[in-house]
């Protein structure tokens, strides 16, 4: 396409809000052209700061709204199917926010869906395949500078979980980025799960076993070990070692300015993913939305999405039964080779 890529977003929560400010001030050629939430009020007013956005409390009414080309879809994990198939029935490409669905079953009809249009339209918002320091560790791993890989040592950390975080969360909301960055960077898919919780920390809310310790077996017989801890209280951090047999290289420590005053030396630790991913967030929106206009799908996309939904299903699993659970995976259809 030649024009401006009209994009309608849905859902205007915390991530919904930051893209909608990306679409408007950071991507060129491409603008918001309709706003959708339940929350009226807001959604009102996020489309009163842009020229010719529409608002709608209904998905549908802003998919169908005039100067819609493509939709970008950041409301509730479980909302997204619905959305999806929607776009994908008004043959829409779709970049959706994690997870695609939480469960397999919906991320399968979406691959049916996309096989009926005999097209890929659907790219998942798996930011960190994005980021400077995953690409740099992407690259070393591709160009055979650690060896064979043998280890993904993780640590995912949020300083605070919001109000509606369950327990099944920790796993298809947060280890989902684990989960898709190991697949990635390892070219394997993941096998089985195994989850271990120790006591839960005090400063985890009622009924959420937080923290967790999450095993990954891959196909090529990696291992990869996460500890997720979404009430850590001092800050978001995201660390991967990985270790191979000629060497190992770690990303997120989040070195870049070292302060020494006062008889102490030490650096900031950032709050919030949408601080600490803001670059990633920025490239992957533009990269989409070039993409978008060329007529192409790169990023991940709608079997990526529907392989971390089995691998959380297992997941979920062995958090409940406390056995660990063997991944069981469809074969990949021919659109998706
Ligand atoms: C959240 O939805 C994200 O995607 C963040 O990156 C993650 O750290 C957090 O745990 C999730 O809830």
């Amino acid at each position: 396409m030649s024009g401006t890529l009209g994009i309608a977003v849905i859902g205007t929560g915390r991530m919904g809000a930051d893209h909608v400010r990306r679409i408007d001030r950071v991507i060129s050629g491409a603008r918001v052209a309709a706003v959708a939430d339940p929350d009226g009020d807001r959604v009102k007013e996020i489309a009163a700061g842009i020229e010719g956005c529409a608002a709608f409390t209904d998905p549908s009414a802003a998919l169908a709204a005039p100067g819609v080309d493509a939709v970008l879809i950041a409301s509730p994990g479980p909302a997204h199917e619905a959305t999806v198939l929607e776009a994908l029935g008004r043959e829409l490409p779709v970049l959706c926010e994690k997870p695609l669905t939480p469960d397999p079953g919906g991320a399968l009809r979406i691959m049916e869906a996309e096989q009926r249009l005999g097209r890929r339209l659907v790219q998942v918002g798996f930011m960190r395949r994005h980021d400077a320091e995953y690409e740099r560790l992407k690259s070393l791993l591709d160009a055979g500078e650690l060896g064979r890989p043998l280890f993904l040592h993780c640590r995912h950390r949020n300083a605070s979980s919001p109000s509606f975080f369950t327990t099944e969360m920790l796993v298809n909301d947060s280890v989902v980025h684990e989960v898709d960055a190991a697949r990635w960077l390892l070219g394997q898919e993941v096998t089985a799960v195994t989850v271990l919780s120790p006591t839960s920390s005090a400063a985890a809310p009622e009924g959420l076993r937080d923290p967790q310790f999450i095993l990954l077996e891959t196909s090529g017989g990696a291992l990869v070990d996460v500890e997720i801890f979404v009430n850590c209280g001092f800050g978001y951090q995201v660390v991967c070692e990985a270790v191979g047999e000629s060497g190992s290289a770690r990303i997120g420590d989040g070195q870049s300015v070292l302060v020494q005053s006062r008889g102490r030396w030490g650096g900031e630790i950032t709050q919030d993913y949408t601080v600490r991913f803001a670059d990633a967030y920025d490239r992957q929106v533009r990269r989409w939305v070039e993409a978008t206009r060329r007529g192409e799908v790169t990023g991940p996309g709608a079997w990526d999405g529907y392989a971390a939904a089995a691998v959380s299903e297992a997941g979920v699993t062995a958090q409940r039964t406390g056995v660990r659970t063997e991944v069981s995976l469809a074969p990949k259809p021919a659109l998706y080779a």
